[in-house]
């Protein structure tokens, strides 16, 4: 059965893969799963039927028969759980690369997040610049740690797994700023993990919706 996920019909990010949907697609293409992608426009986003199936209203969402899913993390656990190559077989190996999944969503990507949504919300308050200095330095922070973590692995804790999948999508959102580039351990991890075949597919897939509105990922 082939599961359709939703995308952003025009994402801000115009093509980068900077979306939520981005990782769905990845670990959808990483365990070899073809998948539909339903195109959402910002008021469809927002009206019951979408609701249903996302009570915040937001992509991404996954459907697969009669499982609905929301929550970019639930589905990329989902998937891994369903097919081999995301988690480790061993219970601990496998139970530790979900702590990363949690780790790259509940502990990396909040002050990541924040940074990002005040660029872009924030930028006319008078207090802008302190914020943005206070939430560069929290990120700053995190980044310092996970790069003392990772030191000169190519994974976060053995093979490739879900949560370094997650952890590079979060890392994403600051390719190209000095909070990335001052950690040469991490913008490596990055460039690893972007130059998998899997996530090469996965991100021409959501760029096309930009260039040649394909649907089918
Ligand atoms: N916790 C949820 C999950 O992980 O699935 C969060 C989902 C979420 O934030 N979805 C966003 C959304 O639907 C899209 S991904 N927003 C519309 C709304 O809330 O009304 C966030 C996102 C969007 C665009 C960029 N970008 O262009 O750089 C980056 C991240």
């Amino acid at each position: 059965m082939i599961p359709t996920i939703t995308a952003f019909e025009r994402s801000p990010d115009r093509g980068k893969g900077l979306a939520r949907d981005m990782r769905v697609r990845w670990a959808l293409e990483e365990v070899g799963q073809p998948y539909e992608v339903r195109l959402l426009s910002f008021n469809a986003m927002k009206e019951s039927a979408h609701r249903m199936l996302h009570p915040f209203a937001q992509i991404p969402t996954f459907e697969k028969g009669d499982l609905a899913l929301f929550e970019s993390g639930a589905i990329v656990l989902h998937i891994a759980e369903c097919h081999g190559g995301l988690l480790p077989d061993g219970p601990n190996a496998r139970a530790r690369a979900i702590a990363w999944m949690f780790a790259a969503l509940n502990t990396m990507e909040p002050p990541i997040h924040d940074r990002g949504m005040a660029t872009i919300l924030e930028r006319d308050k008078p207090w802008y610049e302190e914020r943005q200095r206070l939430l560069e330095d929290r990120v700053r922070g995190r980044l310092s740690e996970l790069s003392n973590r990772l030191g000169a692995a190519d994974w976060l804790d053995g093979a490739f797994s879900a949560g370094d999948l997650l952890m590079v999508t979060v890392l994403r959102r600051l390719n190209g700023s000095e909070l990335l580039e001052g950690h040469p351990n991490l913008s490596a991890y990055v460039a690893r993990g972007e130059a998998r075949p899997a996530f090469k597919r996965a991100f021409e897939a959501q760029s096309a919706v930009f260039t040649s509105k394909s649907s089918i990922g």
